[in-house]
């Protein structure tokens, strides 16, 4: 430690601080990065508006006009930080099967030299210049028993008020960390130490970048981006890669699931938690709007992206959303795919990436039929639709995204913030696929769900960098946010329904969904959005006891008297392409889930071939 630097920083701690420990970890780390100052983050409004002016000043963020988009910013990035960086993502767990093959891996104490430890270790001096931000958070309402408590220390403003947003954070938690609660140490930095005199950039970050997790002590470091899902570590680091650990340890869940409330005319509530990878709509689906003739029928939302599940006494899996805020895609959202979404966009918002208009309000690809006239498009150049009809230009970038607090939702769930959370009804797993996969499927058991769940394929998106469209599986839609052996995830699963069921207890239904079949002409022939209503109705009637159904290959799918058509013309034709197996198709497809099931052999439960070895059956027959 540089005994000087050390001695010249005062860490300006708070006198409600009550923590040694976490008081010496500040400490330490801002020795090791040299950090120029050191900030306690308290969560107040006057404080996220001091950083949201500070970041005017350095350029990161511009002021939207207040009267078009009160109290927002639009942040635009450097043009290589824009998306999860999968690849430069690590499981640094001592064993190297512990992580499991789909995971990259490095021996801790190698990662922690090249890291920490090393003479050149990359956070020695990476915060020379900047502020580190000490930022206290709760994901999941403070004090629940199935919440955790993180402390990000980060040299972004950004950052500091996006985790504001995205999570409980500020003073309340220290104080409900007292003198010696736990918590998960998160280190950030964007990697740009900046030397005496030397100016900032708008949107500091390195070509360099290690998001890095160490599941047996529980540490996050990332180092060289800002953005989002790399930097905003109480998310897919926190309460995805080291939760999915904690629960395998304590028998709990972290999953990459939406919840949300369905009510229907009878007054009868039920919860649903569903799992789609990153950017395939789950904030859609979490704020769906019931389509005409759907007559007091409500969706509420407890959460859009991630879901912490426990078993209950009762014998039910209860459900809490850890986040406290939206970080999701804003491209294609308008008023009629996502009209509660663009209602929770009206003010209090930071945007990234996306486009500025003349008059100082934001736009992106899909927000309305028309463009507007000319736009700076998110990285500053002029943008107009000739200038994208003959360069291709997005005004937004593709995975452009809005960070707002869930209270702005006009559906918010009443029970998003209950500490006990919500009992789980049904479970679904979706994928992007054109081909192949039925629009909704049933498990006719908690095994057969757990199939559906590991073998999910999906056509990949904008939100990680890396090629886009090409199928891969993404099995519980986990694939980049399991913090341990994908292998025992299954077995996790399994385990959990084996437990609850002995208990006698009922466990949710399980389905598998795709919105995302297309026609011969290119096209999604299901209208998707609102009208998953439809597909929603039917697995609470089949909950019920109520709804028909036909056994295929791998579950149960709705004929088409099924479900219920009122308002919309979709011909029988048109649903037998959605919902149909075809069986070529589905013999790659098992091939596939051979590929999957070789590839996680070690540690594979054998419940999970054996199921294929049925469908092959039936497959035959
Ligand atoms: O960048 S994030 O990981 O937060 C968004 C996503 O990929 O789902
Ligand atoms: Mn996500």
């Amino acid at each position: 430690m540089n005994r000087p630097a050390m001695e010249g920083l005062r860490l300006n701690v708070p006198a409600y601080v009550k923590h040694q420990r976490l008081v010496a970890w500040v400490a330490e780390i801002a020795a090791l990065t040299e950090a120029a100052e050191v900030y306690w983050c308290d969560g107040s409004e006057a404080e996220y508006d001091r950083l949201c002016a500070q970041l005017v000043a350095a350029g990161t963020m511009k002021k939207l006009n207040p009267e078009l988009r009160p109290n927002s910013y639009l942040a635009t990035s450097d043009p290589s930080d824009v998306a999860r960086v999968e690849d430069r993502t690590f499981i640094c767990s001592e064993q190297k099967e512990d992580a499991g093959p789909t995971n990259n891996w490095m021996a801790p104490a190698e990662m922690r030299a090249l890291l920490q430890t090393g003479e050149t270790a990359l956070f020695r001096g990476a915060m020379k210049g900047r502020t580190l931000y000490v930022v206290p958070f709760s994901m999941g309402p403070l004090g629940s028993h199935i919440s955790h408590i993180g402390v990000e220390l980060t040299d972004s403003a950004y950052v500091a008020i996006s985790m504001r947003v995205m999570t409980r954070m500020g003073r309340a938690v220290l104080d409900l960390l007292g003198e010696d609660g736990a918590y998960v140490p998160c280190v950030h930095t964007v990697g740009a130490p900046l030397q005496a005199g030397q100016k900032d950039v708008a949107w500091p970050c390195n070509k360099t970048k290690y998001i890095v997790h160490y599941p047996e002590t529980r540490e996050i470091w990332s180092y060289g981006s800002g953005y989002g899902g790399n930097a905003l570590l109480g998310k897919k680091c926190f309460a995805l890669r080291i939760a999915s650990t904690m629960g395998r340890d304590q028998g709990w869940l972290a999953e990459h699931m939406l919840i949300l409330g369905v009510t229907s005319p009878k007054g009868r509530k039920y919860h649903v938690a569903a799992a789609f990878p990153s950017a395939c709509g789950k904030t859609n689906f979490s704020m769906l709007v019931p389509p005409a003739g759907y007559d007091g029928w409500k969706v509420t939302t407890i959460g859009d992206d991630i879901a912490w599940i426990k078993p209950h006494a009762d014998g039910r899996l209860y459900a809490i959303n850890p986040e406290a805020g939206y970080f999701g895609v804003a491209p294609g959202t308008n008023y009629k795919t996502n009209p509660n979404c663009m209602d929770s966009l009206k003010r209090d918002v930071v945007f990234t990436n996306v486009a500025l208009t003349d008059d100082g309000d934001v736009w992106w690809e899909g927000m309305t039929d028309e463009p507007p006239a000319h736009l700076i498009d998110w990285q500053g150049k002029d943008w107009t639709p000739v200038i994208a009809k003959e360069t291709g230009a997005k005004a937004a970038h593709p995975n452009a995204r809005f960070t707002v607090a869930s209270t702005n939702n006009p559906v918010l769930d009443p029970d998003w913030d209950n500490a006990a959370g919500v009992p789980i009804d049904a479970f679904i797993f979706g994928g992007r696929r054109s081909t192949t996969v039925p629009l909704i499927t049933e498990a006719r058991n908690w095994t057969e769900g757990v199939y559906m769940a590991a073998t999910m394929g999906s056509e990949t998106t904008a939100a990680a960098a890396g090629q886009q469209g090409v199928v891969r599986r993404d099995p519980f839609a986990m694939l980049p946010f399991c913090g341990y052996n994908m292998a025992e995830h299954f077995a996790h699963w399994l385990d959990t329904g084996a437990k609850l069921q002995a208990q006698g207890a009922t466990l949710p239904r399980i389905y598998c969904a795709n919105w995302f079949r297309k026609g011969a002409d290119g096209k999604f022939v299901w209208p998707g959005y609102g009208e998953n209503m439809r597909v929603l109705e039917w697995m609470l009637g089949r909950i019920e006891g109520q709804a028909g159904g036909d056994d295929n290959v791998f579950g149960v799918s709705p004929r088409y008297e099924d479900l219920r058509w009122d308002g919309l013309s979709f011909s029988r034709e048109q649903f037998a392409s959605v919902i149909g197996i075809d069986k070529a198709a589905w013999q790659q497809e098992l091939a596939l889930h051979a590929e999957l099931f070789k590839q996680l052999e070690h540690r594979l439960p054998a419940a999970l071939p054996a199921t294929m070895a049925k469908i092959e059956q039936r497959l035959a027959a």
